[in-house]
């Protein structure tokens, strides 16, 4: 089913007319309302007058993750704080969030474009929808919650974690669709299956997973053990959050992304050149509608390509594939985003550590697991006694989890034992499997 008919299926022509209109008058405002996007434009030396085509797109210089930071928290608004009903954030590269804000029809769209995806995934009002995505500053729990209730089903909010609870809902309450991280689909299969739960046999029907990269054997995975079809969902906060686009249940090959409120491009991520439709790259996005963040090419560092092919599910807009990977040192563990630099701030703070740290990613069944392995400082008298030892290694797992939220197991290890780079410095190691 299509919930906008009109603006999911709008004839090409017809759509890039529209785009063109939102974009001259988010350039405008961008350019009249945040000090940032004035300088850049003029340090480009382009005008809003001067986007006289969505070619032209290309003349406006990026947007990048460090500008976010330079403006850390609400620089970049295009409107006053009293315009703002809406805040989340996702990791910085460093401990700085990136803040994102929302006016009340930002939410309003971000909801409609929610329901869009979930009726993509053929679902209605009669369906029942146990959310797992997190909810609080990250964008999944809330953002997906609110399009539940717009499409009219019944959303349970059940945030993620707290497996045995989530499995019993499953049970009793019977939902016909669930939303989680796909490798969280197959921890609770995995754990329901340990529990003697009958996996194959709950209601769901249909799973709208997203958040990290998966692949198509996890999907044949996931859709065995719990007997559903699943489907992927794409978002970044920065961008709206989740339902910046979604596969839908026809086609089953690339996730229409909502034309009629974000420009895409895909750029070399080493030139920044344009290239042209079908070859990969790095996503860049332009929100056309948003009030309060918009955001003007924003290099995602997703890596993917795009297809404009017409889909037998009749919707108009460009698909993308799934994300192949990223151009920056992005790691997504357990659904959360962690820069390496994230955990080097927390490391160097420690007067008994050197900056010699390595990440190691790997797999404990379904679950990524991340461990930091850190040199002692050689000027420290060593080697460490045991106690003091793990006195370090938990502190500094504790600080990981209370600035970036995610477990890890720090080991301390003796200066040298860390292979040194020739160039750059290579600073994790993933063993996660590629399929
Ligand atoms: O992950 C929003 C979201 C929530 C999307 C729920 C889908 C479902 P961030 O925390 O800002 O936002 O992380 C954004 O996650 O740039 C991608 O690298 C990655 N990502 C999101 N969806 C997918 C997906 C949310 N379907 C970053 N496949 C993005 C691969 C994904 N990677």
């Amino acid at each position: 089913m299509i919930y906008n008919e009109e603006f999911e299926t709008l004839p090409r022509e017809v759509l890039e007319a529209l785009q063109l209109k939102r974009l001259q008058q988010v350039v405008q405002r961008v350019y009249h309302t945040v000090g940032h996007y004035r300088a850049a434009f003029d340090e480009a030396g382009v005008k809003p007058d001067d986007i006289k085509s969505l070619a032209d797109l290309a003349r406006l210089p990026f947007t990048t993750k460090q500008d976010l930071r330079d403006n850390y928290p609400f620089g970049l608004f295009a409107v006053p704080m009293s315009s703002v009903v809406r805040l989340h954030a996702s990791s910085g590269t460093t401990g700085r969030a990136t803040v994102v804000g929302y006016t009340k029809r930002d939410i309003d769209i971000w909801s409609e474009l929610m329901a869009r995806c979930f009726a993509a995934a053929g679902l209605n009002k009669n369906d029942i929808i146990h959310n797992a995505y997190g909810y609080g500053l990250f964008t999944g729990g809330l953002g997906a919650h609110y399009g539940a209730e717009r499409l009219g089903a019944s959303v349970i909010p059940m945030s993620g974690g707290n497996t045995k609870r989530q499995l019993m809902i499953l049970q009793d309450f019977g939902p016909t669709a669930i939303c989680c991280t796909p490798s969280y689909a197959l921890n609770l299969a995995e754990q329901g299956r340990a529990m003697g739960v009958d996996m194959r046999n709950l209601k769901l029907r249909v799973g709208i997973f997203g958040a990290e990269p998966w692949s198509d054997k996890m999907r044949d995975d996931i859709e065995s053990a719990l007997n559903i079809k699943a489907l992927n969902i794409y978002g970044l906060s920065e961008v709206m959050g989740p339902g910046v686009s979604m596969e839908c249940i026809e086609g089953l090959s690339g996730m229409h992304i909502f034309e009629d409120h974000f420009l895409t491009e895909i750029i070399d991520p080493e030139t920044g050149a344009v290239l042209p439709c079908g070859e990969k790259g790095e996503l860049v996005f332009t929100t056309i509608t948003k009030e309060a963040f918009p955001l003007i090419r924003f290099r995602s560092r997703d890596i993917t390509t795009l297809n404009i092919a017409p889909c037998r599910c009749g919707r108009t807009h460009v698909r993308m594939d799934r994300v192949m990977g990223r151009s920056d040192d992005m790691l997504i563990i357990r659904g959360v985003n962690v820069f390496p630099s994230q955990i080097e701030e927390i490391v160097v703070q420690q007067a008994s550590l050197s900056p010699h740290y390595v990440l190691e990613v790997h797999r404990e069944g379904h679950l990524d697991e991340l461990d930091v392995l850190v040199e002692r400082r050689p000027e420290i008298p060593g080697p460490l006694s045991i106690a003091a030892r793990s006195s370090v290694e938990h502190e500094v797992e504790r600080e990981i989890k209370g600035l970036i939220g995610i477990s890890t197991k720090v080991r301390v290890v003796e200066p040298g034992t860390l292979q040194r780079s020739q160039g750059k410095a290579v600073r994790v190691i993933d063993k996660r499997p590629k399929n």
